[in-house]
């Protein structure tokens, strides 16, 4: 290992050194830092019909359509968020494309990440309305296609439920962002503005200790449990993916609120750096730890951030 570590960093120093020799080479290798937005209209077709016909890309003018302006503001705004905090320059890193299709089947009440691209269904006007209008939403989606780059957490199970707290976890995050809102003061609702006129849940998902959710769970919100005890373990939801991310949902916010001030920042920043580290097949202990390391590593072993973080996980039953 320390061979190897030694070998790479020469290799490093070479092409450092080829880099430095090439300036225009290096210029003209070096990724774009902008962004980069194609929206899409599917017309009401199913996913096997995406993208479908392009209506509004990068620097063209708001069209009619709120549904197309909203995929390209808010996919902007994510963009602006990951480059900002993390100097993240898109989904990949290297300044993909970020691809957008609306109007996605028949009154659907849902939004996906298909591996390639976001879609989003219009709502059946009833339970949800359509799905790009929550900022949350449209982040949540596209950090499916970041964590797809990086850690790849398997849609199954532990994993699975990781992978939706992620997603989870960077939506609010960038509504929070958006603006400019600290952890006291912000929501930590899920998909606010996508609620329809016939439920009377306030929200997909709250991180909160409540429910988003009044009586009846079957309202259009996931039942999330908020302790590791209710942790679901049927099949339902490959393993209950959208269910068991509310224990860590929950934990998050339990640490943002006590470490105050903007929860995008530190808190942000160490979940960041876990999702980077992690693997497909990484489990709910493997995000415990690598939380706590990278904590320790950015604020110190006797830090107050390491305390709020260790009691978080405590009062969700790690
Ligand atoms: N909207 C859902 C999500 O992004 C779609 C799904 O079930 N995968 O998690
Ligand atoms: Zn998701």
């Amino acid at each position: 290992q320390a061979v190897d570590a030694i070998a790479a960093s020469a290799e490093a120093r070479a092409v450092r050194t080829v880099m430095q020799s090439m300036p225009m080479m290096a210029a003209f290798a070096a990724p774009s830092a902008k962004k980069n937005r194609l929206i899409h209209d599917v017309k009401g077709l199913g996913m096997s019909r995406l993208p479908g016909k392009l209506v509004r890309k990068e620097g063209d003018k708001a069209v009619a359509d709120p549904a197309v302006n909203e995929a390209y503001d808010f996919s902007g705004v994510t963009y602006d968020f990951y480059m900002k905090q993390f100097q993240r320059n898109s989904l990949d890193g290297r300044g993909t494309t970020l691809v957008s299709s609306v109007h996605l089947g028949k009154k659907l009440n849902n939004a996906f990440w298909n591996g390639q691209q976001m879609a989003y269904g219009d709502g059946d006007g009833q339970l949800f309305v359509r799905f790009t209008k929550s900022l949350d939403v449209v982040g949540h989606e596209l950090t499916h296609g970041v964590i797809s780059h990086e850690c790849n957490l398997e849609y199954q199970d532990e994993s699975g439920a990781l992978n939706e707290h992620f997603a989870d976890v960077f939506g609010v995050l960038i509504s929070q962002w958006k603006k400019k809102h600290t952890a006291a003061k912000a929501t930590w609702l899920v998909g606010k503005e996508i609620m329809g006129p016939g439920t009377k849940a306030k929200a997909l998902r709250d991180f909160g200790p409540g429910k988003a959710y009044e009586n009846d769970p079957n309202l259009g919100t996931d039942p999330q449990p908020k302790h590791l005890r209710d942790k679901f373990v049927g099949s339902f939801d490959n393993g209950g993916v959208h269910l068991n991310s509310g224990i860590f949902n929950h934990a998050f916010f339990l640490f943002a609120k006590a470490v105050g001030g903007y929860a995008y920042n530190e808190p942000g920043a160490i979940w960041y750096e876990t999702m980077r580290k992690l693997s497909s097949n990484s489990q709910f202990i493997d995000m415990v730890t690598t939380t706590q390391m990278v904590a320790t590593k950015n604020h110190g072993s006797g830090s107050k951030q390491l305390k709020a973080l260790n009691d978080a996980w405590k009062a969700v039953g790690f």
